[in-house]
């Protein structure tokens, strides 16, 4: 019902926009996707599949089929047309065999492909899709790339590769070469690199934004690779190694966190994003071999238990955007730019996977406490929106259905109560933006 409710005020107010604005009632086009639109449409297909919500799904397809325009010329973030778009083309395509999504993805895909143009190879963040020119954001220190973004597009990649039967998407997006070479700081991945150089900018660590779904796609690597891809799985577990020696720690009320590093201090902060991690963890514990799973069984419950407490400890039971564990705080925001909550999916994410690695049945009543939260705060007249400080029982609107919460937190919060061989975890992998991708196509190594 809240995918049928988010979707039809977009459908009625939006579509062909990015975004749904359900105060004002019409849409948001933003500056990330260089001219393309609909990624609501594009990011919503699978999740209106697998809820078997069948005329909302056709009215989408129908959008792609007949107004879906890729000959577009503006500035585009590769990383999030890749996992909005190139992922959710993928994904609708493997789950429903329409030829259409796999030709708008392959030829979406060829666009990408100029982006990867810099002496190193590795892209910058934002490409124009009609020049091909490239630039780095504009804060990001010396013209660096991030490795959240350039990291983040090999499952895509592969899977173009896969089904075009050009290697040259596997090829671009493969980036071990260049990182097993580049020194780590204490083993660790700084966030910022140079694509001229190959080396490292800033020593910044962070397994939230900015690092995140760069070790998210390491272990999905392997996964997806059937397990044959062993260079991705030891990149994986030397990363957690190092993130566990030098960023885990321990609070003095007994919550375990992720802190950042800048370069060599530690800031006791942990983003919404990094909630993530506790999914991640639990996914590899899985294939660690029996003396370390049950260990990083526990970590992943802690990190999970951490991320529940930001929320339970919240007016609105849903959590900020970055919470702290310093000056007494604990798990809490302490800035008021920190205090928002836009819909994002990283707690109900890894409440999905602890649920499905454990069955402990608190991982559903966490997730029902969040159905109910977002019911209460972020449901309005029109759809659903974020909102600006969680600290407030009366909190109020940012006017934004984010494309990600038809994606990934609707997605994550209907898996977690459905039964397990719904997208078994044994077949399919998600992609960052929970988009499944099929399991052991592999052909193509970069
Ligand atoms: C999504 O677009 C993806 O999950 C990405 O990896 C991080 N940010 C948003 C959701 O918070």
């Amino acid at each position: 019902q809240m995918m049928k409710f988010a979707w039809d005020n977009y459908r009625q107010y939006a579509l062909g926009k990015n975004e749904l604005r359900p105060l004002t009632k019409n849409g948001h086009i933003g500056n990330m996707f260089g001219g393309l639109r609909g990624a609501t449409v594009v990011d919503a297909l699978d999740t209106l599949y697998i809820m078997e919500l069948e005329e909302e799904f056709q009215e989408a397809k129908k959008w792609v089929e007949k107004s879906f325009d890729l000959n577009v010329n503006g500035e585009a973030s590769l990383f999030e047309v890749n996992i909005r778009y190139i992922g959710g083309l993928l994904a609708a395509y493997y789950l429903t065999g329409e030829e259409v999504f796999k030709s708008k993805a392959l030829e979406l895909g060829e666009k990408l492909l100029p982006a990867f143009n810099t002496p190193t190879g590795i892209p910058r963040s934002f490409f124009s899709l009609c020049s091909g020119m490239s630039w780095s954001w504009g804060w990001a220190s010396a013209g660096s790339s991030i490795l959240a973004e350039f990291g983040t597009l090999h499952l895509e990649f592969l899977h173009l590769s896969e089904l075009s039967g050009n290697p040259v998407f596997a090829e671009k997006a493969s980036t071990s070469q260049l990182l097993n070479r580049v020194e780590k700081p204490q083993g660790l991945y700084p966030n910022f690199l140079s694509p001229v150089t190959g080396n490292w900018v800033q020593h910044h660590v962070s397994i939230g934004g900015l690092g995140d779904s760069f070790y998210e796609y390491l272990i999905k690597s392997w996964l997806m690779s059937d397990k044959k891809d062993s260079e991705a799985k030891k990149m994986y577990d030397d990363a957690l190694e190092a993130i566990e020696k030098h960023l885990v720690k321990k609070s003095a009320g007994g919550l375990t966190y992720i802190a950042e590093w800048r370069g060599g201090i530690l800031d006791h902060k942990m983003g919404h994003l990094a909630c993530f991690s506790g999914g991640m963890i639990a996914l590899g514990a899985e294939h660690a071999g029996e003396e370390r799973k049950r260990h990083y069984v526990d970590l992943a419950a802690e990190i999970t238990n951490t991320c529940h407490e930001s929320y339970a400890r919240s007016d609105t039971k849903l959590g900020p955007e970055a919470f702290r564990f310093d000056a007494g705080t604990e798990a809490m925001a302490t800035r008021l730019s920190e205090r928002y909550y836009i819909l994002r999916p990283e707690v109900v994410e890894s409440y999905m996977y602890m649920w499905r690695l454990t069955h402990d049945p608190k991982y559903r009543q966490w997730g029902w406490e969040v159905v109910k939260a977002l019911e209460k705060h972020c449901r309005v007249e029109a759809g659903f929106s974020g909102i600006r400080d969680v600290y407030t029982t009366t909190p109020t609107h940012d006017n934004m259905q984010q494309s990600f919460f038809l994606a990934e937190t609707l997605k994550y919060l209907y898996l977690l109560f459905c039964e397990d061989d719904v997208l078994s975890l044994d077949d399919w992998v998600f992609n960052t933006e929970a988009h499944p991708l099929p399991v052991n196509h592999t052909n193509f190594k970069a």
